[in-house]
């Protein structure tokens, strides 16, 4: 295998971790939805190919990947899976063969895909008593008080049955488009699009302000439908519509997948029309007991797809090009775009990329510019509309110095971007405090964005040692708005917890040039200490997997300046300790529980158990509501028995094997 293929998977894993982590906790993605798929499908593809080389940590094997806040945790007892896309009519047909090779006499159900936040809500004798997000698929947050302010949302039921109904908790067009516009009167932020709203609405601690947000919800999952004698997919939406849930009308029974085809080709432009937003069209195999035959993969059901619609464009006016400075001084310019509303969006801005991207388009302020944007996808200019360019509009020019510092830009002969070199550049020193605070490098909660650059405006944080200088302002930053008491306490609790992460997460928060966080964990398992890393030469870090002479060179550069070796020896001297780290740990099953039963072929029962244990999983003897999967060797007796009895997933050896062939 080639070094490059190794590369490419080490990178696609990096960017794909990295475009999670702005999407699930930052609430606030750079890629579109069609980049982030096709380099999620490209790392998939790879890791078929080369699986010796899979990160343990891939992407590719997290159902929901973060959870963001405080709310107290709940375990979903079934799995809250998520969905395989489609983005072509042939793909659907690939999937409908799939299946046809492992079963007959199925048919489908076709469902409007709304685009909200996936919910479970509990009912016990009929009364809703919990509401719970999906979070990473496994453990969800507990947003019973919210839930139980959405309109419509049934408390009571018409049953006095105990049921588990998921679904999608949504935000109308209309209602989103009036939040907004009231929020621009009072100048807060905006919602990007209404799924975000929704989520926002719905994580609110005061739940007051969930029920203004005039959020619904409709029902797509019976949970344990043969509880209730259910044994198909249209039998659980009429079940669900007759406990009082509101179902989505639009859904239809299919007998094949070109009548899937049709209703898609149907619903491609009438979805525009409805009141709230839709980001694809979910095919599920009807027939439930056809299910477990199909199969699953550890993140998605095999009898599900979701069909994806294409990127919407629409044209807007180029207002003007702002410049930002990225923690490593690379500039980036940002069109600024008269507000449209595009892929469930209200869009004013777009990336440009860099100089080149605008001169080769010929992109001039004042041009009507076509922007893409489908779904939660950050939006990009595509080209201009050259019939509509008015006369006189000035050709692009790159500015010569940088807009935080004013210090001269620099451009080396092969490269794209734009850099400001300048170590002591305010942009440059904001933004690299914001990375090491962040969840992917130092993870210091309640020290985002916002926060930091307030701190920096008043002088508290004027470089990243500065975080463990704050106690000093304690009283000040009390007296902050939106710091207060108990978020301040939280705060320096963060701080003080942060000091004894490990070595690589530091190394990855000094925001060295190209070192992200794979080089950050390959260099701290080489140098237990940063005095070791310090020391090391360019040759010997070549040495090391994934590191190349440029990061070697730009790693011992980093360490041969002296204002940087202060730096680290200040944030030592004020108790920052990074622990070492040996191993590799694999949560690939974290929070879940697995009963092993019957007679395994290829491991012993002790194998098994370990493997699951090494991934972070956990075993027990008996079957119970809280098992997450039953592994059934030959002649599986009671267990198998109590388990379809309560409905928990039982999986074969061969299944298992599919699940963990990457880790034995
Ligand atoms: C939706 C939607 C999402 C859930 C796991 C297996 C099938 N956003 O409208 N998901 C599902 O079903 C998935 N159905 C839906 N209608």
């Amino acid at each position: 295998m080639s070094n490059d293929t190794k590369k490419r998977m080490q990178e696609l894993t990096k960017e794909l971790k990295q475009y999670n982590y702005e999407y699930y906790v930052l609430d606030n993605p750079t890629v579109d939805d069609i980049e982030y798929d096709s380099k999620m499908r490209e790392l998939e593809r790879l890791e078929e190919m080369f699986p010796e080389y899979i990160d343990p940590d891939t992407p590719t094997k997290q159902v929901g990947a973060f959870l963001k806040t405080d709310l107290q945790e709940i375990r979903h007892e079934t799995p809250m899976l998520s969905l395989a896309n489609a983005f072509s009519y042939d793909e659907l047909r690939e999937f409908d063969d799939k299946i046809r090779k492992v079963v007959n006499n199925y048919t489908y159900v076709v469902e409007l895909k709304i685009d909200g936040i996936a919910s479970s809500i509990h009912y016990e004798d009929g009364l809703l008593v919990l509401g719970a997000t999906r979070g990473n698929g496994v453990i969800g947050e507990n947003i019973t008080n919210n839930i139980l302010k959405v309109n419509k949302l049934p408390k009571v039921l018409s049953k006095h049955i105990d049921v588990e109904v998921r679904g999608e908790v949504y935000m109308s067009k209309d209602v989103f488009t009036n939040l907004n516009e009231i929020r621009a009167k009072e100048n807060q932020p905006l919602f990007a699009n209404p799924r975000n709203a929704a989520g926002g609405s719905l994580r609110q601690l005061d739940a007051s302000i969930t029920k203004e947000r005039k959020l619904e919800q409709f029902a797509y999952t019976l949970v344990n439908p043969e509880n209730y004698n259910i044994n198909t997919q249209v039998g659980a939406m009429e079940f669900m519509k007759s406990l009082g849930f509101n179902v989505n009308p639009h859904y239809r029974h299919c007998k094949d997948i070109e009548e899937v085809i049709n209703y898609i080709e149907e619903y491609k432009d009438k979805r525009k029309t409805l009141e709230y937003e839709t980001d694809g069209i979910v095919i599920k195999v009807n027939e439930m007991d056809l299910h477990d035959e199909i199969g699953y993969t550890v993140k998605v059901p095999k009898w599900a797809i979701a069909y994806k619609f294409p990127a919407e464009i629409v044209t807007t006016v180029l207002r003007n090009i702002i410049f930002t400075v990225g923690r490593t001084g690379i500039i980036t310019p940002n069109a600024v775009l008269d507000p449209v509303y595009v892929g469930g969006t209200m869009v004013s801005r777009a990336t440009l990329n860099n100089e080149d991207f605008i001169i080769s388009r010929d992109i001039r302020i004042g041009d009507y510019v076509r922007v893409r944007k489908a779904g939660e996808i950050i939006p990009e200019v595509v080209e201009v509309d050259f019939s509509r360019r008015a006369e006189g509009l000035s050709p692009f020019e790159m500015i010569k110095t940088c807009p935080m510092c004013g210090k001269p830009l620099e451009k080396k002969a092969n490269e794209a971007e734009h850099y400001c070199h300048n170590t002591e550049c305010g942009g440059r020193i904001l933004e690299g405090i914001i990375h090491f605070a962040s969840r992917v490098a130092m993870d210091i909660e309640g020290l985002g964005e916002k926060q930091i650059e307030t701190l920096y405006n008043l002088g508290y944080l004027k470089d990243i040692s500065d975080i463990y200088l704050l106690k000093n302002y304690e009283n000040e930053i009390m007296n902050i708005e939106r710091f207060g008491k108990k978020k301040v306490e939280n705060l320096f609790n963060a701080i003080e917890a942060s000091k004894t992460n490990t070595l690589d997460k530091f190394i990855f928060g000094l925001g060295i040039r190209f070192v992200g966080a794979k080089a950050s964990k390959n260099l701290a398992k080489k140098y237990p200490t940063l005095g070791d890393l310090a020391v090391a030469t360019p040759d010997e870090l070549s040495q090391i997997d994934d590191i190349g002479s440029v990061m070697a060179a730009s790693i011992y550069e980093y360490f041969g300046n002296n204002k940087n070796i202060e730096l680290i020896k200040k944030m030592l001297l004020l108790g920052v300790d990074p622990k070492p780290i040996y191993e590799e740990t694999v949560n690939l099953f974290e929070g879940m529980t697995f009963v092993l039963t019957g007679t395994l072929e290829t491991f012993t029962r002790d194998e098994a158990s370990d493997i699951i244990e090494r991934l972070g999983g956990k075993t027990s003897s008996s079957v119970s509501k809280k098992t997450t999967f039953v592994l059934a060797g030959e002649a599986a007796g009671s267990k198998l028995k109590k388990a379809q009895e309560l409905g928990i997933r039982v999986i074969s050896e061969a299944e298992f094997k599919e699940m963990v062939k990457e880790y034995i």
